[in-house]
């Protein structure tokens, strides 16, 4: 008999099987729209199934893993934000906003329904999402449910991803009356530390809740979320202007079509990945304290830094 450990999951494969459990969940879930409307269900289903790395969710459940919480507790939680995040990519897509007819390597849900069809789908996903967190299935404790629910609202709100949202068309010059802001660094962090960052931010939010974890714990979850918040936008900056479309799955280039500051233009490619660097290893010691048990978290910090997609 020998006494070496299994060894350790990869990140690869814990990503896989996060959206694996995801995948199954928001199927099953999605069709409680089946009986009133085939069509908005279908419409739900593509926004929802049909791709994506499900990396909220796997933040949410690996950070409550961190506290001992099984991933099928974890579940509702994770599948809860991951509706939010399908619904804020539908309305995101549709033409009052970027107009995109790709997302995912697929048809965008307007050009693969219609616009009202694939507003209706973003308004039911939202809302379900809710729906999600106020079940007992989210936690037995109404007290985190309402928790989860209060944090979830806040993320995606006014003063949260929409908000962010509200600054980024603003900064677009989309709004005649209301003028265009001078881009500038703190400017565009703070747009997108709302618009992308504050998602990402209650993924593990919502894993610390999950997990009762203490003070200490969900401010050093909170930090690194932060840093990975960050790392995200930049990423996704670069990826705007060297990734490829096919790869990316959506178009590449809009940013500097529409005239965006962005971090790569203010930063420079060199000074860009150089600030990625310094955001990985912040996320790798914002965990420290949580030793071997954070491994897979730290890693998807690189991960989110280095992707491709
Ligand atoms: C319209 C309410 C509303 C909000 C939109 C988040 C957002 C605000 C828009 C998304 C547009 C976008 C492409 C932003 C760049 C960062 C981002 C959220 C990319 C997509 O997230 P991934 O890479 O996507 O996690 P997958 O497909 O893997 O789920």
């Amino acid at each position: 008999m020998t006494d070496t450990a299994p060894p350790a999951e990869t990140l690869a494969d814990a990503l896989a099987r996060c959206a694996e459990a995801v995948a199954v969940e928001l199927d099953r879930v999605i069709a409680r729209a089946q009986p009133v409307s085939d069509r908005l269900m279908r419409a739900m289903r593509h926004a929802a199934l049909a791709g994506g790395k499900r990396l909220r969710p796997f933040l949410v459940i690996e950070s409550a893993a961190l506290f001992g919480v099984p991933m099928p507790r974890a579940l509702p939680a994770a599948t809860a934000l991951e509706c939010v995040h399908c619904y804020s990519l539908v309305h995101d897509d549709l033409p009052a906003m970027d107009n995109d007819d790709l997302r995912r390597g697929q048809p965008t849900v307007h050009r693969a329904y219609d616009e009202a069809t694939a507003i209706l789908a973003g308004d039911a996903l939202l809302t379900l999402a809710f729906e999600l967190l106020a079940e007992p299935a989210a936690d037995p404790d109404p007290a985190v449910r309402i928790a989860l629910v209060a944090a979830l609202a806040r993320a995606a709100g006014g003063e949260g991803m929409v908000g962010g949202q509200m600054l980024d068309l603003a900064a677009e010059g989309r709004f005649a009356d209301a003028g265009r802001p001078a881009p500038d660094l703190s400017g565009v962090a703070r747009l997108q530390e709302l618009k992308t960052g504050a998602l990402l931010r209650q993924a593990c939010a919502a894993g610390a809740l999950l997990g009762r974890a203490s003070p200490a714990e969900a401010a050093d979850l909170h930090s690194y979320s932060q840093a990975i918040g960050r790392a995200f936008q930049i990423a996704d900056d670069l990826l705007d202007v060297e990734g490829d479309a096919v790869a990316v799955g959506k178009a590449v280039g809009k940013d500097s079509a529409a005239g965006k500051a962005t971090f790569v233009e203010l930063l420079g490619v060199a000074g860009a990945r150089a600030e990625l660097a310094k955001l990985v290893e912040q996320a790798h010691a914002a965990l420290a304290g949580f030793g071997t048990r954070a491994t897979l978290l730290q890693e998807a910090a690189r991960f989110i830094a280095e992707r491709r997609n």
